[in-house]
C-alpha cells in the first residue's frame, strides 16, 4: 500500500496510550460526559415544564443533549468514528479502498456514493462482509419495485441525465428483475455489485421523485480484517464514506443522514483533488465543514485532516507545487498545513494489487517480466505509472525483484 497513505492513517488512527493512563482517561472521560449530560438534560427537562417550550434555546440545548449522548455511546464502545467528504469525485471511495486494501465501496467518474457507507475494521474478521439492515432491503426492494413500474416510461433517459450506468441499472431491472439482497454478503465483487445497487437504485429514486424514508441507522456497514500493517488502538475504528456535498441527485433527506454522520465522526478527512474542483462544490463544502465546526463549538482544528488527491496527474511547471498546493488548501478549509497530505489513491491501490499479484504468482512460479505480463492484472499498469509511456524499453535494465520494493516506495 502507498506508505504515504499507510503512514497517513497510522498518524490519525494508531494514537495508542499505555494501559494505566488510557484506562484513567477513559474512566474521566465518561463520568465527565455522564455528569454533564445528566446537567443538561435536567435544565431542558425543566424549561419544558416552563413557558420556553418553543425557545430556540432550548432547541439548541437538546442538540447538545444529543452530541453527549452520541459522544458517551462512542467512548464506551472505545469507538472511533472518522469520516471522509469531499468534493464531488474527488476520490473519497477510493481513497477508502486504498486504505481498507480491498475495492469494496463503488467509484466511478460520474457521481456514485449517495448513502453514507461504514466501514468497521474488525480484528477477527477473515474475510470482508457486507451487513445490511433488514429494514434497508425492504426499502431497496420496495423503492426497486417502483422503479420497475417505471421501466418503459418515455423520457426516463433525459430524466435520468442520459447517464449511462443509470440507463443500464433501469434496462437491467426490467429484463432480470431485482436484485436479492441478503443481510451478509461475502465475496468481493458481490459486495461491490449489491453497493452499487443499492446507491443507484437510491438515486434514481430520487431523480425519479420517488419518496424513500431511509432510516440513518439503517446505512449499509462493511466488515473488513485489517489488511496491512496498520496499528488500530483497542475499541472499534469506523470509517465512514460519504456523498459529495453538492450532489444534486440527494435529497434534503439523505443529506440530512449525512450530516448526521458527520456530527457523530471524532475525526474529519476531508478529501480534495490537487487541481481544485468546481467552486460551488468547494463553497458546499466549506459550509459543510463550517456546520461541523460550529456543532464540536471548537475553533481546535486538529480533528481535520486534508488528502489532496489524484497527484498522479501533476505537471511539473503545470501546476502548483506540493508547497502551494497545502498552503492553499490549508487556508482555504481552515486546516493545520501539518494535516494535510497530498497522495495517489490510484496509485496506492495499483501498488497493493501488484505486490499481492506479485506475492501470489512467487507461491507458483518463476517471477520474470514475461510471467508476470502474461499472469498478473496489474504489471503492464503498474509499470506505466511507475516509468512511463516508455516502460517496455526501461523494463529491460529493471531487476525484477526489485518491483515490490518500487511498488512500496
Ligand atoms: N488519476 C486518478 N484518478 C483517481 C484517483 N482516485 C480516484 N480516481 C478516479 O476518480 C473518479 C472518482 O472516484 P470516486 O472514488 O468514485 O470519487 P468519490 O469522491 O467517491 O465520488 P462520489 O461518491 O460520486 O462523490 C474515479 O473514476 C476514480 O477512478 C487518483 O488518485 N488518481
Ligand atoms: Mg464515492
Amino acid at each position: 500500500m502507498d506508505a504515504t497513505i499507510t503512514t497517513t492513517v497510522n498518524t490519525i488512527a494508531g494514537m495508542t496510550l499505555s494501559s494505566s493512563v488510557s484506562e484513567n482517561l477513559y474512566n474521566q472521560t465518561l463520568c465527565t460526559l455522564r455528569s454533564s449530560e445528566n446537567k443538561l438534560c435536567d435544565i431542558v427537562k425543566q424549561l419544558n415544564s416552563e413557558s420556553l417550550r418553543s425557545s430556540p434555546k432550548l432547541d439548541d440545548l437538546t442538540q447538545y443533549c444529543n452530541f453527549f449522548r452520541d459522544e458517551i455511546e462512542s467512548v464506551e464502545k472505545l469507538e472511533l468514528r472518522m469520516a471522509i467528504v469531499g468534493t464531488m469525485k474527488a476520490g473519497k471511495s477510493t481513497i477508502l479502498n486504498a486504505i481498507i486494501g480491498y475495492d469494496l465501496l463503488p467509484s466511478r467518474n460520474t457521481a456514485m456514493t449517495t448513502l453514507p457507507t461504514e466501514i468497521l475494521f474488525s480484528q477477527h474478521s477473515k474475510e470482508p462482509q457486507l451487513i445490511l439492515k433488514s429494514e434497508l432491503i425492504t426499502m431497496i426492494n420496495e423503492i426497486g419495485r417502483q422503479l420497475q413500474l417505471k421501466t418503459n416510461e418515455c423520457n426516463l433517459g433525459i430524466r435520468l441525465r442520459n447517464e449511462e450506468d443509470l440507463i443500464n441499472m433501469m434496462n437491467n431491472i426490467a429484463a432480470n428483475g431485482l436484485t436479492t439482497l441478503a443481510t451478509i454478503t461475502c465475496g468481493n465483487s458481490k459486495i461491490v455489485d449489491n453497493l452499487k445497487y443499492i446507491n443507484d437504485v437510491i438515486r434514481i429514486s430520487v431523480m425519479l421523485n420517488i419518496e424513500n424514508s431511509i432510516d440513518s441507522t439503517w446505512i449499509p456497514r462493511l466488515k473488513v480484517p485489517l489488511a496491512h500493517s496498520f496499528s488500530i488502538p483497542q475499541g472499534e475504528f469506523i470509517i465512514i464514506d460519504t456523498p459529495g456535498p453538492n450532489d444534486s441527485n440527494l435529497s434534503a433527506h439523505l443529506r440530512q443522514i449525512v450530516i448526521s454522520e458527520l456530527q457523530k465522526a471524532t475525526l474529519i478527512l476531508v478529501a480534495l483533488e490537487f487541481i481544485g474542483s468546481d467552486s460551488n462544490d468547494e463553497a458546499k463544502l466549506q459550509e459543510d465543514i463550517e456546520t461541523i465546526r460550529e456543532y464540536k463549538d471548537t475553533d481546535s482544528p486538529s480533528y481535520l485532516y486534508a488528502l489532496v488527491n489524484k497527484i498522479d496527474q501533476r505537471i511539473e511547471g503545470k501546476h502548483n507545487s506540493i508547497e502551494q498546493t497545502k498552503a492553499a488548501v490549508a487556508m482555504k478549509y481552515k486546516i493545520p498545513v501539518a494535516n494535510v497530505h497530498e497522495i495517489s489513491a490510484m496509485n496506492a491501490i495499483l501498488s497493493y494489487t501488484f505486490r499481492q499479484e506479485y506475492e501470489e504468482l512467487e507461491k507458483k512460479s518463476d517471477v520474470t517480466h514475461e510471467t508476470l505480463m502474461s499472469k498478473t492484472k496489474s504489471y503492464k499498469m503498474f509499470m506505466q505509472q511507475a516509468l512511463g509511456q516508455t516502460w517496455e524499453q526501461a523494463a529491460e535494465y529493471i531487476n525484477v525483484n526489485l518491483l515490490p520494493n518500487i511498488a512500496e516506495k
